[in-house]
């Protein structure tokens, strides 16, 4: 084959700057203890994917369907991406084409709803998520958006007052899915509310579609009218979006991706998902998925022990939401004082708090990509460790380069995948 690409100058002789930010940026991801709930280390073959040619090419339109020529292969993508959702999830219809999680839930808001409707979603602040009907989004300012809460005492989710706030408002969305919720979701309990309402209930299932796909955690498919999810989670693939659903609803859906809300594609990005999607479907996938879960109890153990308090008491899924106000400290400088010592999370409300959410109670702390690196309940006691030693010397910052040290230490004993250093 003749090409100029073996004539063409790298990214390091071209553009030394974005090189050395993205070596710099593979340094910190290997050397830190990452633990951002939605985030994951992918594969170097979704790495592959995602780089591949396949960005060159328009693609508008489904399969068969196209609206511009030369689909041969991307169609062939598509369709390979589709039926590897579609049986890893047991999914009667699958869009793989959102390009993320809001996206994928903006497409179920055209497909069911007009302007004005009503839907209810738990709130931000109780570890929703924005397009759940919050009222910053668009879906809280183009929709009556009805939010539904947690127990003041539990923080579990109050499916009596989901039960009395469906029956008042008979929203026609019903969201079930959090970004920032511990426990198990019960999806037939939102099922039999949604039914007696004659809801739409939509399951985003972004942050645990990964651990449903490993049976860890339910699956709302077969429950739920339409199950929405990014792709980039536990579920350990590229940055995108997917939407499974019901056969009946397969054309609404699909008319509200496109041309509904967007316009091609992108076909790397779903090249990098059916790549996933076989990973997924692997017996080595559904050990990790299940360390995730191991991980997250045995960190949250290790907190407990250490004085730290857990939102829920604990974990049934891959995140902990830890109030850091018994500990004296907010959750935003123990954030930063945490990345000086190398661990990586983001602050984050608890229920019902007091403080503002640019500078909340908590931190959200995640094991879906020290579980990529093989990490399990020995370094889990170590980062509860390290927490710890971080929380009582949060203003010594010779001791926070220490523990960075130490930190470094324990991630050179553990592969990332996709980095090479
Ligand atoms: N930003 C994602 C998260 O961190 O949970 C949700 O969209």
């Amino acid at each position: 084959m003749t090409s100029t690409a073996n004539r063409e100058p790298s990214l390091s002789e071209t553009d030394a700057e974005i090189h050395g930010i993205i070596k710099a940026e593979e340094r910190r991801q290997f050397e830190s203890v990452r633990m951002i709930a939605s985030e994951n280390y992918v594969s170097r073959a979704v790495l592959e994917a995602t780089a591949s040619v396949l960005t060159n090419k328009y693609s508008e339109g489904y399969a068969g369907k196209r609206y511009y020529q030369g689909q041969v292969n991307c169609d062939a993508v598509e369709v390979l991406a589709c039926s590897r959702i579609q049986k890893l999830f047991g999914a009667e219809h699958v869009n793989v084409q959102p390009y993320s999680g809001s996206p994928a839930n903006l497409a179920v808001y055209l497909a069911f709803c007009k302007p004005g409707d009503t839907v209810m979603g738990l709130g931000l602040p109780a570890g929703g998520h924005l397009t759940h009907g919050w009222n910053v989004s668009i879906t809280g300012k183009y929709f009556k958006s009805v939010p539904y809460g947690v127990r003041p005492d539990t923080h579990r989710i109050d499916m009596d007052e989901v039960r009395k706030l469906a029956l008042e408002h008979r929203p026609r969305l019903l969201f079930c899915g959090g970004t920032a919720y511990a426990r198990t979701w019960d999806f037939p309990a939102f099922r039999a509310i949604a039914d007696e309402i004659g809801a739409i209930l939509v399951a985003d299932i972004a942050h645990v579609s990964g651990l449903v796909a490993a049976g860890v955690h339910p699956s709302p498919v077969g429950i739920a009218d339409v199950v929405t999810s990014t792709t980039h989670k536990t579920l350990r693939g590229p940055r995108g979006g997917m939407i499974l659903c019901k056969a009946t609803h397969a054309k609404d859906i699909d008319r509200a991706v496109f041309p509904g809300l967007q316009g091609g594609p992108h076909n790397h990005t779903t090249a990098a998902l059916a790549v996933a999607a076989k990973e997924a479907s692997t017996p080595a996938f559904k050990e990790y998925a299940a360390n995730i879960v191991v991980n997250a109890k045995a960190l949250g153990d290790a907190l407990l022990e250490r004085g730290f308090a857990l939102i829920t008491g604990g974990t049934d899924n891959h995140l902990l939401l830890v109030d850091m106000t018994p500990k004296g400290v907010a959750g935003k400088p123990y954030a930063q004082a945490l990345e000086r010592a190398g661990i990586v999370c983001n602050y984050n409300s608890i229920p019902f708090d007091p403080r503002k959410p640019f500078d909340p109670s908590g931190i959200r702390l995640g094991t879906p990509a020290i579980t990529s690196r093989a990490m399990g309940v020995t370094e889990m006691h170590a980062i509860a460790g390290f927490m710890e030693r971080v929380v009582t010397n949060i203003a010594n910052e010779s001791e926070l380069d220490r523990i960075r040290g130490d930190v470094r230490e324990l991630c050179s004993a553990f592969p990332a995948p996709g980095i090479l250093l």
